[in-house]
């Protein structure tokens, strides 16, 4: 068939909504553009779970710490789920891997920033979790197939993520004044970063206008950022803490809320390696990778063994 043919019924699956699955014919931009999305989905989860790890073993509790404990796998598992879907595009997870430790792959400039309090913790639960799920509710319907059915699980092991660090929060703000004051500063640290995850304002991002037409994104960087910002802000109430934001106020007329201009040059800073634990994260995760050899070795040759055995018998 013609290439025309075959870029024609793959536009005609996008617009009646079924999904391209792996074997499908794509057009090698849009496997490129999943490829580059779901790596660094895959890899912002891995990475993402640095800064909690970092409190595993300082939990105020046996409960907490069995509790986060819980979290932080859960993210292992999403990454798993994800480097699992990017190789159903033809491409090897050390590829995939190798491209973040080289520093050509991104992650969330949000797991760049360090975790200096139990509150912490509990914002991370809240406000990062909260914005994964926000866009990750719209990536359940994303075009190809792998990853929206990948999307529909962590989605729902999320959605507790965001519970957990709410019920944290709400705890604190109802302790002791020097937890009330822990609870606020978490939330001052946290909240702009938070909504910088949702990327570059759409004017300045090269690739919404593509991937809205294949429908890989299905709603753009602004439109998540605000209701985002709608959600949370309503549940600060709850809390009785304060967004930082002095222009954060209630638009009668937009029926959203108006908030505040957003730091972009420290968003770029932190995108282009320069946040306050880029160098930490990666050294970490390169650390894993090469400590880890002798087990990847020893899998694969448990699974030639096993393979051989069932061959034999
Ligand atoms: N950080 O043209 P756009 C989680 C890059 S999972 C770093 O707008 P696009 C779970 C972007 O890659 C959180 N880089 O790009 C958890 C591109 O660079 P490139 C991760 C960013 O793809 C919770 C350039 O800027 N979620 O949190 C960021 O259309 C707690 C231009 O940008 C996902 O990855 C950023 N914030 O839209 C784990 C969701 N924003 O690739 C542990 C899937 C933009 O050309 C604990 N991804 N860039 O080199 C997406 O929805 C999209 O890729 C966006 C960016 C919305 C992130």
């Amino acid at each position: 068939m013609a290439v025309q043919d075959l870029e024609k019924i793959f536009q005609q699956k996008i617009e009646q909504e079924i999904k391209i699955e792996p074997k499908d014919w794509m057009p090698e931009a849009y496997r490129k553009a999943n490829i580059r999305q779901i790596s660094q989905h895959a890899h912002s989860e891995i990475v993402g779970m640095l800064p909690e790890g970092n409190w595993i073993s300082r939990a105020p509790t046996l409960k907490r710490k069995q509790i986060l404990l819980a979290k932080v796998q859960d993210e292992a598992g999403h990454g798993l789920y994800l480097y699992s879907a990017t190789e159903t595009l033809g491409v090897t997870r050390e590829e995939t891997i190798n491209d973040l430790h080289s520093g050509k792959a991104k992650y969330s400039s949000i797991f760049n920033y360090p975790t200096l309090t139990w509150a912490d913790i509990g914002a991370i639960g809240w406000l990062v979790d909260g914005a994964a799920i926000v866009n990750q509710v719209m990536l359940t319907r994303t075009s190809y197939g792998p990853y929206a059915r990948a999307m529909v699980r962590i989605c729902k092991e999320e959605s507790f993520h965001q519970r957990q660090g709410f019920e944290i929060l709400l705890t604190l703000s109802k302790g002791s004044k020097e937890q009330k004051e822990m609870c606020q500063d978490a939330i001052n640290r946290w909240w702009w970063p938070s909504l910088m995850m949702f990327g570059p304002n759409d004017k300045d991002s090269p690739h919404s206008e593509q991937s809205m037409k294949w429908k890989i994104k299905r709603k753009s960087n602004d439109e998540l950022r605000q209701s985002f910002v709608d959600m949370i802000a309503e549940q600060v109430k709850v809390l009785g803490m304060r967004l930082p934001d002095d222009h954060l106020k209630w638009n009668e007329e937009r029926k959203h809320y108006d908030f505040g201009e957003i730091d972009w040059k420290e968003f770029w800073n932190v995108v282009k390696g320069n946040g306050p634990c880029n160098k930490q994260r990666l050294d970490a995760r390169r650390k894993a990778w090469k400590e880890g050899k002798w087990v990847r070795e020893a899998a694969a040759a448990y699974a030639e063994k096993r393979k051989a055995r069932q061959k034999a018998a």
